[in-house]
Parts: structure tokens; sequence; C-alpha cells
């Protein structure tokens, strides 16, 4: 079997993965997984919304757009003590990353973006590696963020770029695609997926797969979201996602891109122990822990301890791709 990592997947070649049995698609994504990565070993990663609400965006899942009647109340910038004393908790929860949100469209060079900017310093001095998910950004931007101590920054595409319209009219997908290059630019890891279960077809899901896989260097991470419905959104009352549609999302993604930190994200709430595993056993190898992932509940740290010590799954030490990196150079 050919394993070597490419960033030339045909649509084809991924339509065959996709949708190939999904035993022999999980088999052969765990295969990948060991052949690259430590198998049993899941990143564990904390989220915290340091801005929430009272979006501009039109985004029809998401319970933070201003437009949308969700009961997500918009609040100010958190203060720096509760953002360092939440990493705190979560680093002694045995998080090893720490992932702030903000419902903004953009950022926008003011003392909000000074003072996140002071939060990731505050976060990377405790030793965790710092995410930012925050909206859109220039080269500059990302700049501050790297010059800060930032590790990585989540912007997802969410589904391809033929769907993208049915589910958000505020930017278009080269927006997004544009941020990612501004991220890349600066040196920051990227950290970009999507999300299932927003009306989309199969090969919306092939086709948003082979945008990441075919960029020039793959995500650092891929998050699969399943899509949690929100009441008052536009995709309130969605259908639940099948677990067998996250494990073929999951391993897809795991064969075509072995070595991304593939993180079975939204979803895991309505997820049992089981339905997890098999999300494991086809190549996912990080989480969101915590009782929030933004605004919606998530398992948290104690069920996933117990689900860790079940499943015999050890959590990834921070900052391991360096100290990797480090041992080969010496
Ligand atoms: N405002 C920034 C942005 O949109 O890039 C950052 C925060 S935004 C909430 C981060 C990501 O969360 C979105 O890109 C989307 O993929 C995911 N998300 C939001 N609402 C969701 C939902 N209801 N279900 C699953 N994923 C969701
Ligand atoms: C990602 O892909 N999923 C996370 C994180 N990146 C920012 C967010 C999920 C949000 C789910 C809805 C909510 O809690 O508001
Ligand atoms: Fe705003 Fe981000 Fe939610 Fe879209 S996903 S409405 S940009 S917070």
């Amino acid at each position: 079997m050919n394993t070597e990592i490419r960033n030339n997947w045909t649509l084809d070649e991924i339509r065959e993965i996709y949708f190939s049995p999904v035993l022999e698609l999980m088999n052969r994504a765990s295969n990948v997984h060991a052949k690259y990565n430590t198998t049993g070993e899941v990143q564990v990663c904390t989220l915290l919304s340091v801005k929430t609400g009272g979006c501009s965006e039109d985004c029809s899942y998401c319970p933070q757009a201003a437009r949308y009647n969700t009961g997500v109340e918009a609040h100010k910038l958190m203060t720096y003590e509760s953002v360092i004393n939440n990493a705190l908790d979560a680093k002694n929860g045995g998080s090893t990353r720490f992932c702030m949100g903000a419902a903004w469209r953009n950022v926008r060079d003011n003392s909000d973006f000074d003072n996140v900017i002071d939060m990731v310093k505050g976060v990377n001095a405790i030793g965790l590696e710092v995410c930012c998910t925050l909206g859109m950004l220039t080269e500059q931007q990302a700049q501050r963020l790297k010059e800060a101590g930032l590790y990585a920054y989540n912007h997802n595409l969410d589904t391809s770029d033929e769907h993208y319209g049915e589910i958000i009219s505020t930017r278009t997908y080269k927006d997004r695609l544009e941020t990612l290059d501004n991220v890349e630019k600066a040196g920051l890891s990227v950290c970009c997926g999507g999300i299932i279960g927003l009306g989309e077809t199969d090969d919306d899901r092939i086709k948003l797969l082979h945008t990441l896989a075919t960029r020039e260097q793959h995500p650092e991470s891929v998050p699969v979201n399943a899509l949690v419905s929100v009441k008052g959104t536009p995709l309130e009352g969605r259908e639940k996602v099948q677990v067998w549609d996250m494990v073929r999302m999951i391993a897809t993604a795991r064969v075509l891109m072995p070595k991304a930190m593939v993180r079975l994200s939204a979803g895991r709430n309505e997820m049992n122990y089981e339905q997890q595993a098999l999300c494991f056993l086809a190549g996912a190898n990080s989480i969101f822990t915590g009782e929030k992932l933004l605004t919606t509940p998530n398992p948290g740290f104690d069920a996933d301890k117990e689900m860790f010590a079940l499943l015999g799954l050890k959590p990834r030490e921070s900052f391991k791709a360096e100290k990797e990196k480090e041992v080969a150079l010496t």
C-alpha cells in the first residue's frame, strides 16, 4: 500500500477512498496512523470563548451570530486574569493546547487585539500550546500573533467551495483561503477543517478534503466537527450526524494527511465511548475537552479521563512535534 505523504490527490482517488467499505477504510486509516503517529496517543485541547456572541457574520450553523435568536448573549472580551485562570485550570485538567475563540468576522487593530496578544503571551508562558480562532486576519496581524508566541491558528473552510454559499453569505471561500495563506506566511501552524451535517453531499465533503490535502503544506491539524444543531439558527432541527459519517470523514482525512492531528471536535457530547472509540480507530488523535466548546456542552475532564482509562488512551505531551524536530537535529 502506498502511504507516502502526497499533495497531489485527485478527486477520483479521494472518492475511491471515501466510498470504500467502511471497515476497509478504517483498517487502511489505522495502518496509516500506526505508520506515522503514536497510536493510542491523543492530544487534549481546551477551548475558551474569550469574546462571545454578537457576531456580524451569518454562518447558518453558528449560535454566536447576532442575527439569530439563540439565547447566546453578546459579551465583551474577557479579562486577562480570567483567561489565565481558565488556562491554568485547563493545564491542571491535563490539556496541552489552549484555543481562544472570538466571535469576530475579522481581527481589527484595536485595543481588544492588543489584549488578545497579551493573553497569547500569558498562556504561552504557562507552557501550553496556544491557538486562536479570531476570524479573518491580515499577514501583519498573523505576524503579531506569531511574535507573541501563538502556536496555531484555527480557521475552518467548513465545507466545499460549492456548498459554502448555502451556509454563509457574508464572506467567501476565497476570503478564508487568503487568511490561511496569511497564517502560513507568518510561520504559524494551520488548524483547518470543517463541519458535517450542513446539508452537504458526500461530494462536498470529498471536495473539502481535496482542498485541504492538496495544499502545499497539509494543515498541522484538521478538526472534524459534527454540526451541533442550535435552536434559533437556520440549521435548527437538522438530523443528527451518523457516527459512520464521522468515521468516514476522519478516516479519509487520516489517509490523505497522514501526519495531521485529526481532531474529533464538535459533536462528542452526543457520542458514547464506543462511537468515539471508532473515531480513534479511524485515526482521530485529538479532542477538545472541558464542559463547554465555545458555547455548547461538551464532555468534561472527568468523563474524558474515564474514557481514556477505558480505552487505554494516553494524552500527548505539549510541543511534541518541536521536541522531535530538535532531537532529529542533534
Ligand atoms: N469567528 C471565528 C471564525 O468563524 O473563524 C472563530 C470562531 S468560530 C465559532 C470557529 C468554528 O467553529 C467555525 O469555523 C465552525 O467551523 C465551528 N462551529 C461553529 N458553530 C458550530 C456548530 N454549531 N457546530 C459545529 N461547529 C461549529
Ligand atoms: C473547531 O473546528 N471546532 C471548535 C473550534 N474549532 C473553535 C468550535 C466548535 C464550536 C461548536 C459550537 C459552539 O460551542 O459554539
Ligand atoms: Fe461569527 Fe465565527 Fe460564528 Fe461565523 S462562525 S457567526 S464568524 S463567530
